[in-house]
């Protein structure tokens, strides 16, 4: 008889999606979407129904090993008890010749991932003062936006789009990236709400909505700005919301006053009268909600894009009623009680040598030139569910430092960019293989994943890797970790889930394996507008002393490079066919899209005698890759697009995007966050 677990995806994407296991014999025979999800209804994506096949995946690393000389590609396959006692007496090593543990860095990424992947931070907390990558590559900017303007990140349930008027998606492709809440658009559109997408691109999302508008990439402030501007003029206005729930009101109404709406117009691209129709249908659809995706803020004002995108629900009192809002992120679903970050290390471990420390050592994540110049140096470098060599800026220069850094450790699945530079390859078990629990960011949804099958080959859970370096760092040199390595898996999730049990009105997480709970948060945020900044009301972004209206290039001096010579913009887009960097490695979703493409204008591609198909190699400053036309009207004459995630010939996308930070993102993070849609190129046919 097949056994049936509960499982669920836990890659960086808003659905979570709840599984169904069936093991036989001890081995995986199938894995679909449980039809219990309320949010998923149990489909899943094309890459969910490849989840199998990479769980056996001939191409998955599934010993620990040892590279012979970094980059060579020369591995060995060694012990656990050898890779772990190796690693061990480095760290004891650092320790010894700094007194600290500041050259022994982490770069982790957490969120979406299992709750138990907080190990892994936990464990470093446990043995001192480490470097720390901070922040994120994915939200900050936008989390900002909505921090300053609302004092928190809220947002509404996924299901209150049903009560819209008004959708309007600005700045994300959720048809590829959020297929899921896509039937809330479509049902709300059937009940007669309006759909309107702003996006330089013509997306798969636009191509469902019912107005679409082209805007120059970076403008989206701009924009904001002219609706404003009109729903001032025009008196589309919530009067006593404003007068009685804002700050700055009064200033931003003769901002807006003073303010050319053709100047506005002609940097976004976007006609005056387009402008206007568009600020007369989000004005007079009430409730109205703006779904911000991720992509419109890797521009250079992109945080303060935000921020302004954020006035139009307060000018038209679309704040705290149902089908209103700001659809964005929360952080409130992840109420841990914090029992890894809380981890110290011992005050006499620390404080070795005399050389007392009080901090950990923190550097924005990407930032891998700047970590290169830190003093004391990095000597190990330990990265878990992240692969930097790819998915942060100039790809170059993370390379450079990747082959720099002593020693490099690397916890995953498969062999990625990143770990081509590792010294040791520590293999991870999937979802499947351990058991965690994993809380969606967008539906709050929360589910367990059962440890259906032993861990393929000697692959361990990035938990176990942790306790168990844990004790042998402790059996060298007691005391070095304060770990709690006897505590199990079971108890360490029950200690941290603590304060969500009652939002999620279960008194045990087991329980969640019956049916699908969510955290209960609010499904309206802002119902009782009470809001979080200081002055307890939402703020107008006065902060910046003029609001700074975007021209489309302005900036560009800051890329290095970027002129006619790289004249078109490179933008980035997801495929539904790969998450992030990953599943590039399955032949059965390869055989669907073809991802190495450049998507070009077809006037562009006639002006450079570019047809769908030919070889073409994208260049700027930075190095250059390899791609296959494909023409498109999709896309803009001055911009070109490719798929996030891709790599070619050994070149990832990321080689041809600089480091430019973003406006905001220290606010939450503490560190800004960075450009992707900024970085210019030139093209030139392959013979
Ligand atoms: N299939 C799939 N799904 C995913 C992912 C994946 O890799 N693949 N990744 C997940 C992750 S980590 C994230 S963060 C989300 C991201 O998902 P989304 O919120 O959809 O964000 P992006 O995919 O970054 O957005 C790309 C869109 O932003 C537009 N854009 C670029 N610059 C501008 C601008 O200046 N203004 C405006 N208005 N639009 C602009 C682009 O043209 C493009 O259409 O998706 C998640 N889901
Ligand atoms: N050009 C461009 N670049 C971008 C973006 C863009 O829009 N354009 N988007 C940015 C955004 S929004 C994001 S979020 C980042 C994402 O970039 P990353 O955070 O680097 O995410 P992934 O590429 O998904 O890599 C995650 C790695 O974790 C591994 N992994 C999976 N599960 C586990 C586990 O349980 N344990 C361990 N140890 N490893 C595991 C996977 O195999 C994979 O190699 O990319 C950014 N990069
Ligand atoms: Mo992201």
């Amino acid at each position: 008889m097949p056994m049936i677990y509960n499982n669920v995806c836990s890659g960086v994407c808003p659905a979570s999606c709840r599984l169904k296991t069936q093991v036989q014999n001890g081995i995986l025979t199938e894995i679909k979407g449980d039809s219990d999800d309320l949010y998923t209804l149990g489909r899943l994506c094309a890459k969910g129904y490849t989840l199998l096949e990479r769980v056996y995946s001939p191409e998955r690393i599934i010993y620990p090993m040892k590279q012979i000389g970094k980059g060579t590609n020369s591995w060995q396959r060694i012990s656990w008890e050898q890779a772990l006692t190796e690693i061990a007496k480095i760290i004891i090593r650092i320790k010894h010749e700094h007194g600290n543990l500041w050259p022994v860095c982490l770069d982790q990424s957490l969120g979406t991932k299992g709750i138990l992947n907080r190990s892994v931070e936990g464990f470093f907390n446990s043995i001192g003062l480490i470097t720390k990558m901070i922040g994120s590559p994915c939200e900050s900017a936008g989390s900002d936006a909505l921090m300053l303007s609302y004092g928190s990140c809220k947002k509404p349930a996924p299901e209150d789009m049903l009560n819209s008027q008004l959708i309007m998606i600005w700045g994300g492709n959720p048809a590829a990236t959020s297929l899921h809440q896509m039937r809330y658009v479509f049902e709300a559109q059937e009940r007669g709400a309006m759909i309107v997408v702003i996006d330089p691109i013509f997306t798969a999302t636009a191509a469902r909505s019912d107005l679409y508008f082209q805007i120059n990439p970076g403008t989206d402030g701009d924009l904001a700005l002219g609706i404003a501007k009109v729903l001032f003029e025009e008196d589309l206005l919530d009067r006593p919301f404003l007068e009685k729930y804002t700050k700055g009101w009064p200033e931003f109404c003769s901002l807006l006053k003073r303010l050319d709406l053709k100047d506005l117009a002609s940097r976004t691209g976007i006609p005056v009268s387009e402008i206007s129709e568009l600020a007369r249908v989000y004005g007079e659809h009430k409730p109205a909600t703006i779904w911000l995706g991720f992509g419109g803020q890797h521009t250079p004002t992109g945080g303060q894009n935000y921020r302004l995108i954020n006035i139009l629900p307060a000018l038209t009192g679309n704040i705290g009623i149902a089908g209103g809002n700001v659809h964005y992120y929360s952080y409130d679903m992840w109420d841990f009680a914090g029992v890894f970050t809380n981890l110290r290390a011992t005050e006499a471990s620390n404080s070795q040598n005399s050389k007392e420390l009080l901090e950990h050592r923190t550097l924005g994540t990407g930032r891998f030139a700047s970590l290169m110049t830190l003093d004391p140096a990095i000597q190990l470098l330990w990265v878990a569910g992240r692969n930097p060599a790819s998915q942060d800026p100039d790809s170059a220069k993370v390379k450079q430092a990747l082959r720099e850094i002593p020693t490099i450790v690397v916890a995953d699945l498969f062999m990625t960019q990143t770990a081509q530079f590792a010294d040791y390859f520590l293999p991870v078990t999937t979802p499947f293989e351990s058991e965690d629990i994993v809380i969606s960011f967008w539906h709050y949804g929360t589910a367990i994943n059962e440890k259906a099958i032993e861990p393929v080959g000697e692959c361990k859970y990035d938990f176990q890797i942790m306790r168990e370096l844990a004790a042998i760092l402790n059996r060298m040199t007691p005391g070095f970790s304060t770990f709690p390595v006897e505590r199990e898996a079971a108890e360490w999730l029950d200690l941290e889930m603590q304060k969500l049990y009652p939002l999620l009105g279960i008194q045990h997480y087991l329980e969640l394996a019956s049916r699908y709970h969510r955290v209960n948060l609010a499904p309206v945020p802002w119902k009782d507008k009470l809001f979080l900044t200081p002055s307890g009301k939402y703020e107008f972004p006065l902060e910046y002393s003029k609001v700074q209206v975007t021209p489309p290039r302005l900036n560009l001096s800051a890329v290095p490079g970027s002129s006619k010579v790289y004249p078109f913009r490179l933008i980035s887009t997801r495929s539904s066919f790969l998450l992030n960097s990953q599943f590039g490695n399955s032949a059965r979703l390869k055989s669907m899209e073809n991802s190495l493409v450049i998507l070009i204008n077809p006037e562009t591609g006639q002006l450079k005698n570019i047809v769908t198909g030919d070889k073409i190699k994208v260049y700027n400053q930075l190095g250059e890759i390899g791609f296959e036309a494909y023409l498109t009207p999709s896309v803009p004459l001055d911009v070109v697009v490719a798929y996030v995630g891709v790599e070619s010939g050994g070149d990832d996308l990321n080689t041809l995007v600089p480091l430019v930070e973003n406006d905001l993102g220290d606010v939450i993070m503490g560190v800004k966050g960075f450009l992707f849609h900024h970085s210019y190129v030139n093209l030139s046919k392959v013979n």
